[in-house]
């Protein structure tokens, strides 16, 4: 049986080979006399051994080059020169065993106490650098506090936490230039505090005023800012992928000196729309950074019940994409590999894959109650033993970059600021209602336009129905 299933695959590989043989000569359609012709004839009666160089040159960029002909092992002899690159033929029958024999390791710098590791191997960061990461990841939790709290009692109407995401967010947005484009899931807030959105221009999208740049359309959490390339959030999971596979690859043909970077969740990993993504990107050899914030859970979905593979950093192989997995609570860790991510992608016009092994500390979102399906245990071990905030503080207070003093001052002038933020943008004016219908379109469609003119024609029939404070 396995000799004949051999046999048959064997006679299949040598059809598709001849197959592409004539493909390429019609596709490339050179005169009959030209070298290129003669070698494609070759390759249709000749044994493909012979014919290297005609195809490499028909299959220039997208060939594996290292698979060894002969090999050491006796069992494996002769290869075939696959329009892809060459495979060895092997007279044993082996699957592919669907693990490796270990789990992918962690890269990680600081130990749980914030101090190096031996031997460990970084991306040096400066004072004033670390005090903003640092400064940046403190913002970014007392931003989450003060909001979730406002949330609760009704002021805004959704909202959703980074807690224990700290350091995935500020460090990877620290570690980019400003020029690189952000397509973002939900939970990268602290990309945008990164790159300069005020707490006010956060206060202002929540509360959905005249001041928030999407005018009130979004949902709460739903930010974008073009001064910060920072795409608008979409609610559908995952679209961002392929998306920004397209913007990369739109750089690239520009050619400007920048990436893409997409963050997305464990859960985001089992749409369909990664997978395009992904292999988009790897063929068109797109400067993209996947960066998947593998958070344990995706709502109550726990990533046991999300996918049976090593996670997901073996995908990037599966895919032709160099990939790393990363302690994603160790901010200098994952500074280092966004930092070198970055390099590979710009300089060599390539996707990188990276999975940031960290834990959603909080709720799913204001609408959820996560004690019902993990215990209060494994939330409060990740809240305080492998906190990334505590982390790093270690390490900058051991550099003598950071003091109980400095923390006192930070905690207390951005729980100010953000009160403050908050009624500023209570009071600030609601954007005016024919803001619903515009700049999503160049120029309104008939159908939105025949909507404005009933809902005007709703609110003078009902007024009472409809907010006095939205100016009409
Ligand atoms: C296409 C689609 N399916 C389902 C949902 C509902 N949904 C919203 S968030 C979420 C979980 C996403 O989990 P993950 O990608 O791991 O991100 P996390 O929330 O953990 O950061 C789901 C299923 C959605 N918004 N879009």
């Amino acid at each position: 049986m396995a000799t004949l299933l051999l046999g048959r695959s064997r006679t299949v590989i040598q059809n598709l080979f001849k197959r592409t043989a004539s493909l390429a000569a019609l596709t490339h359609s050179p005169p009959s006399s030209s070298p290129a012709a003669s070698h494609v004839e070759c390759c249709d009666r000749a044994p493909p051994s012979q014919c290297n160089r005609s195809l490499a040159a028909l299959f220039p960029f997208s060939r594996h080059e290292s698979t060894k002909a002969e090999d050491d092992d006796t069992r494996i002899y002769k290869a075939i020169d696959f329009p892809g690159g060459k495979v060895a033929f092997t007279s044993e029958m082996r699957f592919i065993p669907e693990s490796g024999e270990k789990r992918v390791p962690c890269y990680r710098v600081l130990d749980d106490d914030g101090v190096p590791m031996p031997d460990s191997n970084y991306v040096q960061v400066s004072k004033e650098m670390a005090v903003k990461m640092y400064s940046d990841m403190v913002t970014l939790q007392t931003m989450d506090n003060v909001f979730y709290e406002v949330q609760r009692r009704g002021r805004i109407s959704f909202y959703l936490t980074s807690m224990g995401e700290e350091a995935v967010n500020i460090a990877s947005a620290a570690a980019l230039s400003a020029d690189d484009v952000i397509l973002p899931q939900y939970r990268e807030s602290g990309v945008l505090l990164w790159r300069g959105f005020t707490l006010q221009d956060f206060a202002n999208q929540l509360i959905g005023n005249e001041a928030d740049f999407g005018k009130g359309k979004q949902m709460p959490i739903h930010y974008g800012s073009n001064k910060h390339n920072y795409f608008t959030i979409s609610s559908p999971i995952a679209t961002q992928i392929p998306q920004a596979a397209g913007v990369a690859y739109a750089l690239k043909m520009e050619r400007k000196k920048a990436c893409v970077v997409t963050y997305f969740g464990d859960g985001a990993s089992s749409e369909v729309d990664f997978h395009a993504g992904m292999n988009f990107a790897a063929v068109m050899e797109a400067p993209v950074i996947f960066i998947c914030r593998n958070n344990g859970w995706a709502i109550s979905t726990p990533i046991e019940e999300q996918f049976r593979s090593d996670g997901v950093v073996v995908k990037g192989r599966a895919y032709g994409i160099r990939s790393i997995r990363v302690d994603g609570n160790d901010a200098l860790a994952v500074y280092s590999a966004v930092r070198t991510a970055r390099e590979m992608a710009v300089n060599e016009n390539r996707p990188i894959l990276i999975e940031a092994l960290t834990y959603r500390v909080g709720h799913h979102s204001a609408t959820d109650d996560s004690t019902k399906y993990r215990s209060i245990d494994e939330i409060e071990y990740w809240k305080k033993a492998q906190n990334p905030i505590n982390r790093f503080k270690r390490w900058v207070g051991k550099n003598g970059w950071w003091g109980d003093e400095d923390e006192l001052k930070l905690r207390e002038s951005v729980k100010k600021e953000l009160l403050q933020a908050i009624q500023v943008a209570e009071k600030a004016q609601k954007p005016a209602l024919e803001e619903l219908f515009i700049d999503v379109y160049d120029q309104v469609p008939s159908n939105l336009d025949g909507q404005e003119r009933q809902l005007r024609e709703a609110i003078k029939n009902h007024p009472g129905d409809y907010p006095s404070d939205v100016p009409l």
